[in-house]
């Protein structure tokens, strides 16, 4: 049927089948097409009971399908497949027409493609889209940018397709222009890392310090989740560390291969944040671990490095222990959640997208990974200050942390002397005390530019730039 379908979605691996399927559910037309047509048959064959799909096989009948103006999304391997699906379908385009990246494509890429289609007339909309195969079936969290134009055609679509949050909001928002969806979504991923790396520290912790066993450590995940930790990512950890391997009877956790693997985008994080100038150092240690981790060589070859001589701590000293691990749990992630969101308001800055940092808060709420009950709470600090300098500033989590401070320092006393790395707790603790510190040796490091290179440095007591003649008698110039 000709111009019949409201979208269109190319690229049916796990996460475009989904997402067609989601759109069929919710009443749309769904245009299918993929490079090797076997897929659209398949899902045709598989699905085709659950809404409206209009199978084709080349480019040009794809495009046909489509109402006009036509919504395309794209849902290919990012990189250069997403650039070769844009140059195949842009010449059958027409001005007005929308195409959706939803991959995880780089954000410099998505602005690129956005210059390149705009000549045309034709909207670039990226699309982060985060909840898996589970999600994009069910409802995912969904980071569009591009211009108001296409999200005033595209968003009540996705908003129907989104997940709920708790409060029934839809988890979609408009992020802002060219690419600052694709930016959003590469932060979400970014803490993502992070708060994984901590949920993983407080297990070890909890086993080696507290020498409590996986299914022990399952269990207190289960009771964190009822509290203020209450999210996705610990729900999974007590059904991943309860699980029991059936070949061997062993803990699950005990039989995988202690290598983590990573697609890009923590690293991307990393990378930006570095251009930006944004201390993330949070997410930075999560990309770390992970690529320590991978090391199996150079893991091998330590072995024999000496660590301190320690022993789990007692019964009655272990449940005061996780409790302990739960404050730093809590005030780390705190930290990790402050430099995501200071990156996302540097990258708004920079590129003037004036994301809302209250709305992308809101859609994390549900659908997506990091989906969390603090959410709601990081929304209302920025709704009730959108100029927050820092989460550390709202008042509330301010408390929080004062509160966990001691709990959280004592945690980090122990896995020290216990010799159990933890370098994500450990680096939020230090930005936390380097953000509060009344004097950084930063005065110190610039005393040495300035020695060795003649950087010259500012004064606490007066303005201008000043250099000290190192070499000669000591004297200091105005620079
Ligand atoms: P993949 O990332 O595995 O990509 C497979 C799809 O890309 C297939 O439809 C394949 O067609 C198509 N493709 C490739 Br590969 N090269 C192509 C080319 N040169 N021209 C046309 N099509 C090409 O699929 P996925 O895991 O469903 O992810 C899709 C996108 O969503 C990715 O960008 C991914 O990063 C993103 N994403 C994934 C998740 C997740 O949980 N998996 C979550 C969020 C976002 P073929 O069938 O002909 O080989």
């Amino acid at each position: 049927m000709s111009n019949s379908a409201q979208i269109g979605v190319t690229g049916l691996a796990v996460m475009g089948r989904n997402l067609a399927r989601n759109f069929a559910r919710n009443g749309y037309t769904v245009a299918l097409h993929n490079r090797t047509a076997a897929r659209t048959h398949a899902l045709v064959e598989d699905f085709g009971h659950e809404g409206d799909f209009v199978a084709t096989e080349t480019a040009k009948e794809f495009v046909e399908a489509l109402e006009r103006p036509r919504r395309l999304m794209i849902m290919v391997k990012a990189g250069e497949p997403t650039d070769a699906v844009i140059q195949e379908f842009a010449p059958l385009l027409e001005p007005g027409d929308m195409i959706i990246d939803g991959g995880n494509a780089h954000f410099e890429d998505t602005r690129r493609r956005e210059r390149d289609l705009r000549g045309q007339g034709i909207h670039l909309v990226g699309t982060g889209v985060s909840g898996g195969e589970e999600g994009a079936l069910n409802g995912p969290s969904i980071m569009p940018g591009g211009s108001k134009e296409s999200y005033a055609s595209l968003g009540p679509m996705l908003e129907k397709i989104s997940a709920k949050a708790p409060d029934g909001s839809p988890c979609v928002t408009h992020c802002g222009p060219d690419g600052a969806g694709h930016f959003v979504k590469m932060v979400h991923n970014g803490i993502e890392y992070a708060d994984m790396q901590l949920i993983g520290e407080a297990y070890q912790l909890l086993r080696d310090v507290a020498g409590y066993s996986p299914a022990q450590i399952a269990d207190i995940f289960r009771t964190w989740n009822t509290g203020r930790l209450d999210s996705y990512l610990i729900e999974i950890t007590a059904e991943v560390l309860s699980h029991v391997d059936a070949a061997t009877g062993k803990p699950f956790v005990d039989v995988v291969q202690d290598r983590a693997e990573q697609k890009g985008t923590g690293r991307w994080t990393v990378q930006i944040a570095l251009d930006l100038g944004v201390p993330v150092s949070g997410i930075a240690e999560a990309v770390f671990a992970r690529s320590l981790s991978g090391h199996a060589d150079l893991r091998a070859a330590s072995r024999e490095l000496v660590g301190p001589q320690a022993k789990p701590l007692g019964e009655s000293e272990a449940a005061a222990f996780a409790d302990r691990v739960e404050q730093a749990l809590y005030a780390s992630k705190i930290v990790s959640y402050t430099q995501g969101f200071h990156e996302i308001s540097a990258g708004s800055d920079q590129y003037d997208w004036d994301i809302d940092l209250g709305a992308v808060s809101a859609i994390w709420r549900g659908g997506c990974i990091i989906r969390a009950a603090f959410l709601d709470r990081i929304r209302a600090a920025y709704d009730a200050r959108p100029d927050l300098p820092s989460l550390l500033s709202d008042e509330t989590f301010a408390q929080e942390i004062a509160a966990a401070q001691d709990d959280w320092r004592e945690v980090l006393v122990a896995a020290t002397r216990q010799g159990v790395p933890a370098p994500g707790f450990s680096a939020a603790l230090a930005y936390y005390d380097a953000l509060r510190a009344d004097r950084l040796p930063a005065a110190l490091t610039q005393g040495q530019r300035d020695f060795f290179g003649a950087h010259t440095y500012r004064r606490v007591d007066r303005e201008g730039s000043f250099h000290t003649l190192w070499g000669g008698d000591r004297s200091e110039v105005e620079a």
